[in-house]
């Protein structure tokens, strides 16, 4: 007689990254949900422990090239109209490539497998528009860029060099303006945790991570545009060869898709299996969805296609029949409103940091 099969049921939890306990992926499970849950939301931090801000004493000052320089409690913050609405974002570092990340000596290879695409994450978020904030200290015509302070700072986490850097990243008018980019306060329903940035961060919608800052506490408007460390060391990506402008800035998210059923070394039973996976562009909307089974050789559109709640990832379902058992290579690809699709290979090879990889992942699954 066969022994009694007993299964246990493990939580799944946030995977640690790097060195130091800074970053931390969402678990290949969370990606499954429309709304990651906060406790396996990613968590993208420069120094080890997230500022403990009190919220008694909290001020939001707003200052520079304003008619007055403000000084805001969360509770005249929270009086201004809210707004509410889901926003994806990653972490320009999201989704391996695998030739750079062999070569890295501060991340395992092995690491970078398990975690994914992992470095990102789809919630609810509350708050204010930061425009309607900007309007109370009156932005003067010569502001050139908003520049968005954390109370963040220490040494810098890869070399130590610059030894005292606080986290700063600026904006240009347009995108400070515009009416979706948010200074929130609440993430699925629920105070900001305070790894998010309790008790205010920055959302900027559609663009990546970086951008927006945590534990916010001064709003700088300057006539200048920002020079800051985390502007121009860290999260620029370098040009193809020949371009005369060496760098530039991530800003909106390219467009991108992944497939989260099966989650890795999941078994897809050959009788047949609902695929599934998430498609976002930042600033745009999806408007296709393919799929192959056999490497890229042939490909389809996708059964499902459910439609994205503002900035949210656009989810999508995929009824597969496999021919048979055995090793089947997945792929996913996605096409904004622009016409732009995702390239079949990592777009920026000659910029070793593998930053603002979008391209099509093949995924190794085996059925049985
Ligand atoms: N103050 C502050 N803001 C920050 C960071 C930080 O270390 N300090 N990390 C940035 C990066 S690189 C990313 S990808 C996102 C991560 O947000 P999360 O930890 O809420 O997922 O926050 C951004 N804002
Ligand atoms: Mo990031």
């Amino acid at each position: 007689m066969a022994a009694q099969q007993t299964r246990t049921k493990v939580k799944p939890q946030l995977i640690p990254t790097n060195v130091g306990l800074r970053t931390f992926a969402a678990p290949p499970q969370a990606l499954q949900e429309n709304i990651v849950p906060n406790d396996l939301y990613y968590v993208r931090n420069h120094w080890t422990d997230s500022p403990d801000i009190d919220l008694a004493t909290y001020r939001l000052t707003v200052d520079g090239e304003v008619e007055r320089t403000i000084s805001l409690t969360m509770d005249e913050i929270k009086k201004l109209p809210q707004r509410r609405f889901q926003v994806t974002f990653e972490c320009c570092g999201n989704s391996p490539v695998p030739e750079y990340y062999t070569k890295s000596l501060r991340i395992s290879s092995v690491m970078e497998q398990i975690k994914g695409h992992g470095i990102m994450g789809n919630a609810e978020w509350a708050g204010v528009s930061l425009a309607d904030v900007l309007e109370l200290a009156g932005v003067k015509s010569s502001a050139v860029e908003v520049m968005f302070e954390g109370a963040d700072h220490g040494p810098d986490e890869v070399v130590g060099d610059p030894a005292e850097v606080r986290y700063e990243r600026s904006l240009p008018m347009a995108k400070a303006n515009h009416k979706d980019t948010l200074l929130v306060y609440e993430m699925n329903g629920e105070p900001l945790p305070q790894a998010h940035g309790f008790p205010l961060r920055l959302l900027v919608s559609g663009w990546y991570g970086m951008n927006s800052v945590k534990w916010l506490t001064g709003i700088h408007v300057l006539d200048h545009e920002f020079k800051g460390f985390y502007m121009t060391e860290r999260y620029m990506t370098q040009n193809e060869p020949g371009n005369p402008v060496p760098y530039r800035y991530y800003t909106k998210l390219r467009v991108k898709s992944i497939i989260t059923s099966p989650v890795p070394g999941e078994i897809v039973p050959v009788d047949g299996y609902t695929l599934a996976g998430a498609a976002w562009s930042g600033e745009e909307e999806i408007s296709k969805i393919e799929i192959s089974t056999d490497g890229g050789s042939t490909w389809g559109p996708v059964d499902v296609v459910i439609p994205p709640s503002a900035y949210s990832w656009t989810r999508w379902e995929h009824n597969w029949k496999p021919k048979g058992p055995g090793s089947y290579t997945l792929m996913s690809r996605a096409t904004n409103s622009k016409g732009e699709t995702q390239p079949m290979e990592f777009p920026n090879k000659w910029d070793g940091r593998g930053y603002g990889n979008n391209m099509v992942f093949p995924y190794e699954v085996e059925v049985d």
